[in-house]
């Protein structure tokens, strides 16, 4: 260990760290970035100690904030995707500055970006993102696990994926220009949580049912009384357009689940390429009732059995048994029902620990682990010995709905003790898996077996722990979710920051803590508040795998479909046409004008602005906002927005640019006209 390790191990020694810290910066730091850094700076004193000393840092945190500084103007390694919870968002960090540099609005409204906010493409996403069935147009989202698409189970910088927790919809995100571009409320599920993952070539994206929903019962309504017999869950494999990311429904299909809360899911990779696996819990079926009885509480009537099932599923058997149409169409997607998955051996099930949380497997593919929130265990399964039970047909019979179970001790490669409440696992690139501890608030690092590389007297043991603060949920190293991980970073997800920030009212942000995990010994780097979401998991992709990701759009671009809009206006082109009631306003935007500026119309017109963004320099942005009418928009350089006003309201709206974009953009302001 060295001396910068110790310190870091040991927040006591603050006279020993303090050298350290030091040390590290005349030596090896010194070096490189930040010390040539620091050496152009004409105005530091180069007395470092002094300043260590008038902040009054300890040596190690010294240390944290050289490991995670990033200097002004120069670009973090990573990129961070996080979830944002129930804000319906997604939000884009920098790694390992922690700086937060975009939120990706996905479900929720969003006024900055104009998303929901009348443009034509952000509307129509939105609008065909949930079911018309539904009594109102939803207005938010439960973001929970981001998936970033994968080309032999690496990142490859093109699309994202994310679920809606709440409402059992899937997003998708262009990575080109970091836009929501399609929302899907997927049939026959109420909730999602199974997902997203995609498989390693990005084939599909996976999302499961998280409570099971009647839609075998005729009408799609049952009594809980018939919760085994209409209400079932569904694994959805979302088929994605290799040239768009898009999802496409017609080669998309969904397998028929017990009604067993869904949990976790993860796709196999290399070893496990073809499979995907799925937790659950409450396989008691448990439906709460605590009012006729108070020991009907959901909370202790599902957690009865000692195990629950890991959902094993062959998705290329699958994948040949809807070639063969051996499905059945239910609610408008192609199903493979319950009987036909396990006579076709698509589906079969492992005992875990009783309710477990997360199923990950690891870089190579050969072990999935498995945390049981009420088991100080990680329970490790192989591959291998799945397959060879799957061959033999090594079972100890069935459920209650036919699914074959496999033995349990067949499957089992090893049960490695970490500490209180595991719930997630992710992974280096050195055969170390780290798991969070929530009961513990901390991290258990540990070794894999010899499948990950491992030596012999090293594997299945725990090696590191580190606590954090608090409460942690999920976890994130770089690239953690590949078939090759950087390890590096690892963020820990925080549910509670107690005391961590300055009190900023009642609800206290989250927390999210930088963990460096060079060196044998975890330590803590930086925290970052995240007061803005509750961020279920992220990803981290290294910043040069986006090299899709546009500056500016091709002139007279529309976002939506990333092609030449037809309501495109070249710079002269501007018009106003009238067609009865109809108006369509053909508008270019640059700064400081839009052409035309003043828009005349009748009460009860349709009007439509198509607003052309003729800009072709980085980061001119327009907006385009029509007081008293809800409209706000953001036209970015090259790109087109068309939004339909109805002109309800007789006055004169002194519309405007909403974006600060240039010495003269106080001037950069129109007029709608609504003639009573
Ligand atoms: Cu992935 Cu928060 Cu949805 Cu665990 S869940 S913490
Ligand atoms: Cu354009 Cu302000």
């Amino acid at each position: 260990m060295s001396e910068s390790e110790k310190v870091a191990a040991s927040p006591m020694k603050a006279t020993v760290s303090r050298r350290s810290a030091i040390g590290m910066m005349a030596g090896g730091a010194a070096a490189g970035v930040v010390g040539a850094r620091i050496g152009q700076s004409s105005s530091t004193s180069g007395n470092y100690e002094d300043i260590i000393d008038a902040r009054g840092f300890t040596g190690n945190w010294a240390e944290g904030a050289l490991k995670s500084f990033v200097p002004p103007g120069e670009f973090d390694p990573y990129f961070i995707f996080a979830s944002g919870g129930h804000s319906g968002q997604m939000f884009v960090l920098g790694c390992p500055s922690m700086r937060l540099l975009k939120a990706i609005p996905v479900f929720t409204r969003e006024a900055w970006q104009g998303y929901g906010f009348g443009s034509d493409q952000s509307e129509s996403v939105l609008r065909e993102g949930f079911d018309p069935s539904k009594s109102e147009p939803l207005g938010w989202g439960d973001t929970h696990h981001p998936a970033l698409s994968e080309t032999e189970g690496d990142y490859d910088g093109r699309w994202l994926y994310i679920n809606d927790r709440a409402n059992g919809r899937i997003a998708m995100i262009d990575l080109a220009d970091f836009k929501t571009k399609q929302i899907i409320d997927l049939p026959n599920l109420g909730t999602s949580h199974g997902g997203c993952f995609v498989t390693p070539n990005s084939e599909y994206v996976h999302i499961s049912s998280m409570t099971p929903s009647p839609y075998l019962a005729p009408g799609g309504y049952a009594p809980l009384s018939d919760y085994a017999k209409y209400y079932r869950g569904a694994s959805c494999w979302m088929a994605i357009d290799q040239e768009t990311g898009r999802i496409d429904m017609d080669r998309s299909f969904q397998i028929e689940l017990p009604p067993y809360t869904q949990d976790l899911a993860d796709a196999g990779k290399l070893s496990s390429f073809g499979f995907g696996f799925i937790n659950s819990y409450n396989t008691e079926m448990a439906i709460g009732g605590d009012l006729e009885d108070p020991k009907k509480a959901l909370e202790s009537t599902a957690i009865a059995n000692d195990f629950d099932f890991l959902h094993v599923i062959d998705w290329q058997k699958a994948e040949q048994v809807v070639a063969d149409g051996k499905t059945e169409d239910m609610n408008g997607i192609r199903m493979i029902r319950l009987d036909v998955a396990v006579a076709e051996g698509v589906l079969h099930f492992v005992p875990e620990p009783r309710n477990p949380h997360g199923v990950d497997v690891n870089p190579t593919g050969d072990y999935m682990v498995v945390s049981g929130k009420l088991d100080p265990h990680a329970s490790v399964f192989s591959i291998e010995k799945i397959k060879a039970a799957i061959a033999a047909e090594d079972y100890d019979g069935t459920d209650d709905f036919g699914v074959p179970i496999l033995k349990m001790e067949s499957c089992l490669e090893a049960l490695v003790e970490l500490g209180n409440g595991p719930l997630h696992t992710q992974f280096d690139g050195d055969g170390n898996a780290y798991t969070s501890l929530f009961v513990d608030s901390a991290v258990a690092k540990w070794t894999l077996g010899p499948k990950a590389g491992v030596g012999e007297g090293k594997t299945w043991t725990k090696v590191d722990h580190l606590p954090v603060n608090y409460n942690i949920g999920h976890l994130c190293s770089a690239e953690g979710d590949t078939v090759n991980p950087d390890g590096k970073y690892l963020i820990a997800l925080n549910k509670w920051s107690i005391d961590r920030f300055p009190p900023v009212g009642t609800l206290h942000p989250q927390n999210f803590q930088l963990i460096d995990l060079d060196g044998d010994k975890m330590s803590v780097l930086a925290d970052m508040p995240i007061g803005f979401g509750e961020p279920h998991y992220t990803q981290m992709i290294k910043a040069d795998k986006l090299v899709h990701t546009l500056r500016v759009y091709e002139p007279g671009t529309d976002p939506l479909t990333m092609s030449k809009s037809r309501f495109a206006t070249d710079p002269g082109d501007a018009r106003i046409d009238v067609n009865g009631t109809n108006v369509d306003v053909f508008a270019t935007v640059m700064r400081s004008h839009f052409t035309p500026d003043v828009v005349e119309v009748n009460l009860g017109d349709t009007v439509r602005f198509h607003l052309t963004n003729i800009e072709t320099t980085p980061d001119a942005t327009h907006g385009f906002a029509i007081p008293g009418y809800n409209v706000e928009s953001s036209i970015d350089p090259g790109e087109v927005v068309s939004i339909e006003v109805k002109a309800t309201r007789p006055g004169a709206f002194a519309m405007y640019c909403s974006e600060f974009c240039s010495a003269l953009h106080l001037e950069m302001q129109g007029w709608f006209l609504v003639k009573p």
